[in-house]
């Protein structure tokens, strides 16, 4: 089995999360952490922090990250 994990994958890992609080299509910064921390624990150990992830992921600074957000971290993550 690859490390990589398939877009359909990441979507049900992104609605998983995203459906914990608040609005079921798009995750909070806590539902932000809870799934890297347990789909992507070693990207706790680089350098970047949440908060600068999801920064970096809130393009239109909204305070919540879409789907269509979420693909920028797909793209980082699949390189
Ligand atoms: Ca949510
Ligand atoms: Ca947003």
């Amino acid at each position: 089995m690859s490390a990589k994990k398939s877009a359909e994958e990441l979507k049900s890992i992104f609605q998983k999360y995203a459906a914990k609080e608040g609005d079921p299509d798009q995750l909070s910064k806590k539902e932000l952490h809870l799934l890297i921390k347990a789909e992507f624990p070693n990207l706790l150990k680089s350098s970047s922090t949440i908060d600068d992830l999801f920064k970096e992921l809130d393009k239109n600074g909204d305070g919540e990250v879409s789907f269509e957000e979420f693909q920028v971290f797909i793209k980082k993550i699949s390189q």
